[in-house]
C-alpha cells in the first residue's frame, strides 16, 4: 500500500513538473510571438491617409517630362526628362510661358533638380553627374559625381536629400556632394520603396512614390511616414492612366502653404491647399 502511494506521489511531481514546463514555454513563446510582431510592426499604426483640397489648376507644357519642379523668386523651375529631350526650365506660373531653357547633351537622362544654396542642382538618371547652374540664367557652372541612380533631389540649407528609387534616402554634403548618411523610410516599420521627386514642406520631407497616386510627408529624422496625400482626384483631372506619363513634380510655397503638383506630360499643373489640420498635426508631431 505504502509502494503504491510513494508511486502514485512520483508520478504526480511529475505531471505538476511537466504541467510547470508546459507553462513556462507557452509563457516563452507568447512572449516570443509578441516581440516579433512588434519587432515586424505588425501592430504598428499606419499614417493616415488625407486628400487634400485642389484650389486650382494652371497651365503645363505637355512636351515636358517631369523629372523635377520647384519655386525660386515666384517663377517654376522644372527638370524635363528623357534621352534627347532633357533640359532644365524657368517657367512664368500663370502663362506657362517658357523664359529660359538649357538644354543637355543628348546622351543625358535628367533627373530631379532643386536650388541648394546659391545654386541650381539638377540630378541625371544614370550618368552619375549633379549638374550645377547659376540659377538666374542657367548657365552652367560644374558638376559633382555620385555613385548609383539619381532620382530625385531636395535641399534646404545643410540639407541636401536624394532618392534612387529604392526605400532610402541618402543625405549628401552640399559643397562635396559626399554620402554623408542613409535614412530608409517606413510606414508602420514597412519600407516604402520607389521613392522619387522630392520637396521640403514646413520642416517634412515630401516624396513622390513612382506610379503612385500618393505623396508621403516624411519625418526627416526616423524616416517614417506622418501622412499620406492621396492626390487620387489629381490625377483623375489629369486624364492620365498609362504607366510613364505619372504625378511628378512638387514644388512648395512656404508663403501660402500650398502645394504644386504636376506630372510627366499632363497639361495642367495643381494648387493644393496644405492649410487643413491634418497636415498641421502631422507637421507638428515632429
Ligand atoms: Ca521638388
Amino acid at each position: 500500500m505504502r509502494t503504491d502511494c510513494r508511486a502514485r506521489c512520483a508520478m504526480l511531481r511529475v505531471v505538476a513538473f511537466f504541467c510547470t514546463l508546459s507553462a513556462w514555454l507557452t509563457a516563452l513563446a507568447g512572449a516570443v510571438l509578441v516581440n516579433a510582431l512588434l519587432a515586424s510592426s505588425v501592430l504598428a499604426e499606419r499614417a493616415p491617409v488625407v486628400a487634400p483640397t485642389i484650389l486650382g489648376e494652371l497651365p503645363h507644357d505637355t512636351g515636358v517630362f517631369t523629372q523635377g519642379l520647384f519655386l525660386h523668386r515666384g517663377l517654376f523651375y522644372e527638370s524635363a526628362g528623357l534621352r534627347g529631350q532633357s533640359r532644365l526650365l524657368i517657367t512664368e506660373p500663370d502663362s506657362g510661358q517658357q523664359i529660359l531653357v538649357h538644354r543637355l547633351p543628348p546622351h543625358i537622362f535628367a533627373e530631379g533638380a532643386d536650388l541648394c544654396g546659391d545654386e541650381v542642382v539638377q540630378l541625371t538618371w544614370t550618368s552619375g553627374l549633379a549638374l550645377r547652374y547659376e540659377p538666374d540664367t542657367l548657365a552652367k557652372i560644374g558638376e559633382f559625381r555620385y555613385q548609383g541612380q539619381g532620382w530625385g533631389i531636395a535641399c534646404r540649407g545643410q540639407r541636401v536629400v536624394t532618392s534612387d528609387g529604392s526605400a532610402n534616402l541618402t543625405f549628401r554634403d552640399p559643397k562635396t556632394f559626399k554620402s554623408q548618411r542613409t535614412l530608409t523610410v517606413t510606414d508602420a516599420g514597412v519600407p516604402v520603396r520607389q521613392l522619387n521627386e522630392l520637396e521640403w514642406a514646413g520642416g517634412l520631407l515630401l516624396a513622390n512614390i513612382w506610379r503612385s497616386h500618393r505623396i508621403a510627408a516624411i519625418d526627416p529624422v526616423t524616416g517614417a511616414v506622418r501622412l499620406w496625400l492621396d492626390m487620387s482626384e489629381v490625377v483623375r483631372r489629369s486624364g492620365q492612366s498609362g504607366t510613364e506619363f505619372v504625378l511628378n513634380g512638387i514644388a512648395w510655397d512656404a508663403a501660402q502653404q500650398r502645394l504644386y503638383v504636376t506630372g510627366k506630360g499632363w497639361n495642367r499643373l495643381y494648387l493644393i491647399d496644405c492649410t487643413g489640420e491634418s497636415l498641421q498635426r502631422a507637421r507638428l508631431r515632429r
